[in-house]
């Protein structure tokens, strides 16, 4: 067979095996693993190199509607390119339903505004902002037959909210279509009642985004959110998670046969809420929800990196520009914690700090990098085996990682649109430097190759974990 591209001398790893194999390539997927593969139109040398799968973020915000006056940093030209350079080829960002207003309708924007504008593969979560009886009866099953088979929803944010029936309902569709429900598990009324305290003593500084979002809002409600899934009998995705009492919701339900998927993301490894004290307003940089914690709190994820209770490693990438009136700065967010728009950029460096804290540290092991940043997240979403891992019939999508080069952490070298990192200074051992994309060589020892126009949606399949629809006329 003459290959479309070799892989050669490399390392690979999946998320069971690490073993030294050449990889051969040919439209667009992967058609042999080790052997003999001596004609091929290009070839890498990976010699020194470990080959993974391309990262997957299930996770990301990107061109989302963000409230008035404020503008999210990154489209999809910029937010997919930073993907690439941190080494991903697929990235899941959500779309946003305006209150009063069909999915379908969201979906067509977001769309319009993918199209053509993407380094890597996307695919969208919904988040449902209005369950009404049209959304619920009739939208989101045709959207889950369509692809879209993720919803995330509200537990906090007055405008996203939802109620503890109305998420009842919507896991309800998910029960009966096979859809999985993501759940940001915070107390908004318990945050109300604290932001009241805090203004009422004036403390309106960025430190106060912190002290009015503590552990106890994050766990009342991670234990609301698997109580209501236990009710409706849904499996559940717990995002973000920050902190250790959390984590003991998630497993104190696993201990009663209840299927969570916990996730966890840079910022909660890397950031305490004392960023959040900078001077001159600059903790705004750091303000994202739930909040970072403190040092203990970083051991409790870590630890919940290694023992399993965290399946999924995302970045949430939210970003806002810092000095901009669209963005962190914005006229009453530099006045008040309350107006600063929460979110903060990570997409290029997930991979890189798990990688480098993680992997290079000995905290977790090469496999498990791949599990927790690739194949859970295509097995959680949907995309597995086609996406996720390195196997004979899957795409062709691969990150080449230069485990010897260490770099620190500039702004000035990421290829997002914000106008800051919150990782900066930070140095890290493991870069991933060449990206391939369904057999395209997108980026080759750090140099874009590709365009973006190579990327495409790709509609999902039901997540691994999602309860089985009934047949169409079975009565149920
Ligand atoms: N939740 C997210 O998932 N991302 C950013 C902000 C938020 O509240
Ligand atoms: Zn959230
Ligand atoms: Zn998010």
């Amino acid at each position: 067979m003459r290959f479309d591209l070799v892989i050669r001398n490399g390392t690979i790893a999946t998320a069971s095996d690490v073993f030294a194999a050449d990889l051969g390539i040919k439209n667009g997927v992967i058609v042999q693993i080790g052997g003999a593969m001596d004609e091929a139109a290009e070839s890498i040398d990976a010699a020194g190199k470990y080959v993974l799968p391309g990262g997957i973020d299930s996770h990301v915000h990107i061109a989302q509607p963000s409230g008035e006056g404020i503008v999210m940093a990154d489209d999809f030209e910029s937010g997919t390119r930073s993907a690439l350079f941190g080494g991903n080829t697929m990235v899941l960002p959500f779309c946003l339903q305006e209150k009063g207003r069909p999915l379908r309708e969201a979906l067509k924007a977001y769309h319009a505004l993918a199209e053509g504008n993407c380094y890597t593969d996307v695919s969208f979560h919904l988040i449902v902002s209005d369950p009404s009886e049209a959304v619920l009866g009739q939208e989101l099953p045709a959207l889950v037959e369509d692809g879209y088979t993720s919803f995330k929803v509200f537990m906090t944010y007055e405008d996203l909210r939802l109620s503890d029936a109305q998420i009842l309902d919507t896991m309800d569709v998910a029960r009966r279509t096979g859809a999985l429900v993501m759940v940001h598990c915070e107390n908004e009324d318990a945050i109300r009642y604290l932001i009241g305290r805090h203004e009422a003593e004036g403390t309106v500084a960025p430190r106060a985004h912190a002290t009015t979002r503590p552990i106890a809002v994050e766990r009342e409600a991670t234990h609301r959110a698997v109580s209501l899934a236990e009710v409706a009998d849904v499996p559940l995705v717990i995002v973000h998670v920050s902190n250790r009492e959390a984590m003991e919701e998630i497993e104190r339900a696993r201990r009663r046969g209840r299927k969570v998927i916990g996730e966890t993301c840079p910022q909660y490894l890397m950031l305490t809420a004392d960023d959040l004290d900078g001077m001159d307003w600059e903790g705004a940089k750091f303000v994202c929800s739930p909040p970072p914690r403190d040092t203990a709190s970083q051991d409790a994820c870590w630890d919940g990196l290694e023992r399993g209770v965290f399946d999924l490693f995302s970045s949430d990438h939210c970003p806002f520009r810092y000095d901009d009136p669209a963005g962190k700065l914005n006229p009453k967010g530099s006045r008040n914690f309350r107006h600063i728009p929460n979110g903060i950029p990570g997409v290029e460096l997930r991979l890189p700090i798990l990688f480098s804290e993680g992997v290079m540290k000995g905290r977790i092991d090469l496999p498990r990098f791949v599990a927790l940043t690739a194949t859970n997240q295509a097995r959680t979403y949907g995309l597995y085996p086609q996406k996720g891992t390195i196997a004979v019939g899957a795409d062709a999508d691969i990150a080449i990682w230069d485990p010897s080069l260490t770099r620190t952490v500039r702004h000035a070298d990421m290829h997002d649109g914000a106008d800051y990192t919150p990782y900066e200074g930070a140095e890290l051992t493991g870069w991933p430097t060449t990206v391939v994309l369904g057999g395209k060589i997108m980026l080759r020892d750090g140099t874009l190759t590709g365009t973006k126009a190579d990327g495409s949606y790709r509609s999902r399949g039901r997540s691994q974990f999602a309860t089985v629809p009934p047949k169409v006329g079975a009565g149920t």
